[in-house]
């Protein structure tokens, strides 16, 4: 019962900072949704293809428009084919090669059917702006969830030109396995950038517009093809959330990156790191082994 009552606290209090952190994010103010050829005889239904595509989402105040790529003339009213009509918004009938437009203030989701072909149905989503931050501010509790891995030395590290240190920490390359990367802006907040792996110049990471809350995340890279070293490059793309300041822009580049090594694995390849830091300084990478 209490963990109800917490877990709704939360949610509370992530709508409440939703509102606050609204007004710029407005991701998704239009969406196009077809009445596509043939569903005038049931059957679409079956795949959910009577309107594509079937669920749509907008922001409030977004605006979506149907097209009637049929020949026959169909209907987009708000409700259901078995509770009829909700008056929430309604076509009427609208022709072939026509289209309809209705503007979506408030958030919520919006069932639709035809009232000619009541097996043509669909689904309108209207998030308050700023859901969408949100949802990414999730993904990155997420991401620091997974726990950034930075025990030891970092596998390289670099600079930003107003003095942050970039440092990352890289998982083993393997064939077959992904690559986790660890990255840490030290002593910074908000902090937004992209991300690019390449290996061999195949690229297996293209993370844009990646933020971590206090500087630092991980990465995962595509099943890699080998073993080789990998190629980082981190593009600087400001601190804030709403305002970014900052070298916006800025690339930190690690060629060559070499994931740090166990014990066990460091006598064996002994011989190897000497040839793998030779190798990195020649590309402005300053491994810690
Ligand atoms: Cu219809």
């Amino acid at each position: 019962m209490k963990t109800i009552a917490i877990g709704s606290f939360f949610v509370l209090f992530a709508i409440a900072t939703g509102m606050i952190a609204s007004p710029a994010f407005a991701d998704h103010p239009t969406a196009t949704v077809s009445t596509p050829e043939g569903t005038s005889v049931p059957g679409c239904e079956k795949t959910n293809e009577c309107y594509i595509p079937y669920e749509v989402t907008v922001d409030v105040g977004g605006e979506v428009t149907w097209t009637n790529d049929d020949t026959a003339a169909h209907t987009v009213t708000g409700g259901s084919a078995t509770d009829g009509p909700s008056g929430a918004f309604d076509s009427s009938l609208f022709m072939a090669g026509t289209t309809f437009t209705h503007k979506f203030e408030e958030a919520g989701t919006y069932p639709y059917f035809c009232m000619v072909h009541p097996w043509m149905e669909g689904i309108v989503i209207v998030q308050e702006a700023g859901a969408e931050e949100d949802k990414h501010m999730d993904e990155d509790k997420h991401m620091e969830d997974k726990e950034v891995h930075m025990e030891g030395a970092a596998s390289a590290t670099g600079m930003l030109s107003d003095g942050t240190t970039v440092s990352v920490w890289a998982s083993e390359p393997a064939a077959g396995e992904r690559m986790e990367i660890s990255i840490v802006f030290e002593d910074s907040e908000h902090v937004n950038h992209d991300i690019m792996v390449t290996q061999n110049g195949e690229t297996v990471l293209d993370d844009t517009d990646a933020h971590h809350h206090e500087g630092k995340g991980v990465h995962e890279t595509a099943p890699l093809s080998s073993s080789d070293p990998v190629d980082i490059t981190v593009t600087f793309q400001g601190y804030g959330i709403d305002e970014k300041t900052g070298p916006i822009g800025e690339e930190v580049v690690f060629s060559n990156v070499v994931p740090e090594f166990g014990t066990i694995a460091m006598m064996i390849l002994g011989v190897a790191i000497v040839s793998i830091i030779a190798v990195t300084a020649k590309s402005r990478v300053i491994p810690r082994l």
